[in-house]
């Protein structure tokens, strides 16, 4: 389906997803990053930023998020643009990753199975859009919405995977970084040695777990957070506090980190000893296609150090995180590193093939062996 319906509206924010990557493209296109264009810290975020730009224009926002993200919108849904509160109308474009019915993986899986129920609860009227929903189908639906939106009500395209199409030039992003992310991700678990990592969603875990895989090493010291986009950080500090023998080292990723960015200080206040938060700072989601985040306008040490943590590095390549990583041995925790990375992957980067029920079962038997 193409995206020319949309050339009606002119106020985009939202998180990416690699099903709207046509759409991702298409704004930066059109608007690049802009006011008119905002890449969101989160979900809610971005409902947030609707909201505003209704009351400031009268106009009806759109927000684009994965099905991951129908969590965070929630509450702001809820308790602010629900039409028994304020009524703001807002046209939200999902991405359907875990669609019943077609592969995906385990962390999409029951987001997958509750993302239209989720909308029916939220009193969102949606419509699945695929790849041969015709024009005038969507011309249609989009009227049924029109009505809703004067009435102060919200509604949502589900997109199926495959069915958005834009034919202009594909979002691209580079920076200049000399190191990849994979090359972070291996150099710090060399680093890390016996102790256990907790990394964020996305490439990096699987690029940690590759990284296993490869030099035969054991996958149980890792806890791959493959959902829960922005938590790893607080994963790893409560593994942190309740397991003070041994130090716990958080693979953090820049759209992940800002994405919850109050569980920095909340890690500071706790003051873990055995904490170290390294950042691979690559100013995009990659993952998802490669859209920037704020993390080139956002200084993350200086956000690192006034929210108490003791110890705060920064490396831009590869002398420099050898030289990082060596201090990291003998410093006060809890550290943080923050990595320039470049936005390079590996095209043939394969997935986790160890269920993730049986990676926490792993993690939880190692912690508790070392304990013993
Ligand atoms: C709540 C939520 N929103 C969106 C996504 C989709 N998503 C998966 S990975 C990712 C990008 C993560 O960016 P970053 O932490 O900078 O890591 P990078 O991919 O650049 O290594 C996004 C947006 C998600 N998994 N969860």
């Amino acid at each position: 389906m193409k995206l020319n319906f949309l050339d009606s509206f002119d106020f985009f924010t939202g998180v990416p997803d690699s099903l709207l990557n046509p759409l991702c493209s298409y704004l930066y296109n059109r608007f690049g990053i802009s006011d008119r264009h905002i890449v969101a810290a989160n979900e809610g975020n971005a409902v947030g930023l609707a909201a505003g730009y209704h009351l400031a224009t009268g106009k009806v926002p759109v927000v684009y998020l994965q099905n991951s993200g129908e969590g965070n919108i929630i509450n702001p849904v809820a308790s602010l643009m629900n039409d028994r509160v304020y009524g703001i109308p807002c046209l939200f474009i999902i991405g359907w990753r875990g669609e019943p019915g077609v592969h995906d993986e385990p962390q999409h899986v029951y987001q997958g199975m509750v993302t239209c129920q989720l909308l029916k609860d939220m009193d969102i009227a949606y419509f699945v859009v695929e790849k041969d929903t015709s024009e005038a189908a969507l011309a249609e639906q989009m009227e049924v919405f029109r009505a809703l939106f004067a009435r102060g009500k919200q509604a949502a395209l589900v997109v199926r995977k495959g069915a958005l199409q834009y034919d202009g030039p594909k979002l691209h992003y580079e920076n200049a970084f000399p190191l990849t992310r994979e090359e972070i991700v291996r150099r710090v678990a060399a680093a890390a040695g016996e102790d256990v990592i907790v990394s964020t969603t996305g490439k990096a875990s699987r690029e940690l777990f590759e990284y296993r895989t490869a030099t035969d090493d054991t996958h149980a010291r890792d806890f791959l957070t493959v959902g829960s986009m922005g938590h790893a950080s607080s994963i790893a500090l409560a593994v942190a506090l309740y397991q003070p023998g041994r130090r716990v080292w958080c693979l953090d990723g820049d759209g992940a980190a800002l994405m919850h960015l109050g569980a920095m200080p909340v890690l500071g206040s706790r003051q873990p000893g055995n904490l170290i938060h390294v950042l691979i700072n690559n100013q995009c989601h990659e993952t998802v296609g490669g859209m920037p985040t704020v993390a080139n306008a956002a200084d993350l040490p200086a956000i690192a150090r006034a929210s108490g943590y003791k110890t705060v590095l920064r490396a831009e390549n590869a002398d420099e995180l050898a030289a990082a990583l060596e201090r990291l041995k003998a410093a006060p925790c809890p550290a943080f590193l923050e990595v320039m990375s470049n936005s390079g992957a590996r095209a043939d980067l394969g997935r986790p093939t160890i269920p993730a029920m049986e990676n926490k079962q792993h993690f939880m038997e190692y912690l508790q062996k070392n304990n013993e």
